[in-house]
């Protein structure tokens, strides 16, 4: 039995929690960030979702690095579109989502321990096919980020994956060559009404187009500073409906460097920890939740000062033990 009250509405075994540790960074220029889930596990996440939440862990507490699926170089993964390592990233997040799909599947939470953003293509669409298969219904992304990661592959500046990984999930980026994200099928899609951001404040131009153009619902810093944090988590959650299974995807760089310096894009006048918690406390209280991931913690980043990277560890665990039951009181 899990030690939280709320009661699930969308999973048949709530007590049960799917782990997919992903060790990939192919999705933008920084070593590192691959290194996130081992760093998470090893400061005994896993073993606090088990002991004191009383989670059935299921899955692998081995991280993926899913070699079998890499281009052999380089040369072999020229840029597609503007796109970087788009074989690679095309071909992981596609095995990620067949690994969240059959967690999702059978009614358990998924949890998925990144990796750079670009990974939560895999995540929200293995999930989105699970839920609707097993409930019928749409799942709903409240994405927690300091960006908006939904450029096409078009207005990217970077060409790196992790700031698109919402373009293609949305379809807003079309590509009908399945070894180029044409595996995301209609049944994967996440419909941009049920996208829900909070914390945004280093967006792009064309990305400003994009949100405006298809009327998606974003929360800036700017909104949390005028209506505070609980009142933005409740609009943002009257804006999905009480009637919508909820996947969380939490860039760790959502929280101010003062709290998570260790990450590969950190950008000042962010979230407090505090913030942060509450967020993830607020959508486990919803009982709607079905999925969280976890992504851009890079302990390569800040290594010099050691205090940085267990600094941002530990919130990361935080966040996620908030997002799983964790409560005050
Ligand atoms: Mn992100």
């Amino acid at each position: 039995m899990t030690t939280s009250p709320i009661h699930n509405r969308y999973l048949s075994n709530q007590e049960d929690l799917g782990i997919v540790a992903v060790g990939f960074s192919g999705g933008q220029g920084k070593v590192g960030v691959d290194e996130g889930p081992e760093v998470l596990i090893k400061s005994g996440l896993l073993t606090q979702l088990h002991t004191e939440l009383g989670y059935n862990i299921h899955g692998d507490d081995k991280v993926h690095l899913y070699p079998e699926l890499l281009p052999k170089s380089q040369d072999d993964d020229p840029p597609y579109r503007g796109m970087k390592n788009p074989l690679a990233v095309s071909a992981v997040t596609r095995r990620i989502a067949e690994q969240t799909y059959e967690h999702s599947r059978q009614g358990r939470m998924t949890l998925t321990l990144g990796g750079d953003h670009s990974i939560a293509i895999g995540t929200v669409a293995g999930v989105a096919k699970a839920t609707r298969e097993r409930i019928g219904r749409e799942t709903a992304v409240i994405w927690v980020d300091a960006h908006a990661d939904i450029n096409t592959p078009e207005d990217s500046d970077s060409g790196n994956i992790h700031g698109m990984p919402l373009a293609f999930l949305t379809g807003i980026a079309k590509e009908e060559r399945e070894e180029y994200f044409g595996w995301i099928k209609e049944d994967m899609r996440l419909n941009p009404r049920k996208l829900v951001y909070i914390g945004l404040r280093d967006v792009d131009k064309a990305e400003k187009r994009i949100l405006r153009e298809h009327n998606i619902k974003a929360f800036s810093m700017f909104d949390i500073d005028r209506h505070g944090i609980g009142r933005v988590v409740e609009m943002a959650l009257a804006h999905i409906g009480n009637d919508t299974p909820i996947h969380l995807s939490f860039d760790v760089d959502a929280l101010d460097p003062q709290w998570a310096p260790s990450t590969g894009t950190p950008v000042r006048g962010g979230l407090t920890l505090r913030e942060g918690d509450y967020i993830c406390e607020s959508v486990h209280q919803t009982g709607s939740l079905v999925a969280v991931d976890l992504v851009e913690v890079n302990p390569k980043l800040a290594e010099d000062q050691m205090v940085g990277v267990q600094e941002t560890v530990r919130a990361g665990c935080s966040l996620v033990r908030c997002a799983l039951g964790e409560s005050l009181l």
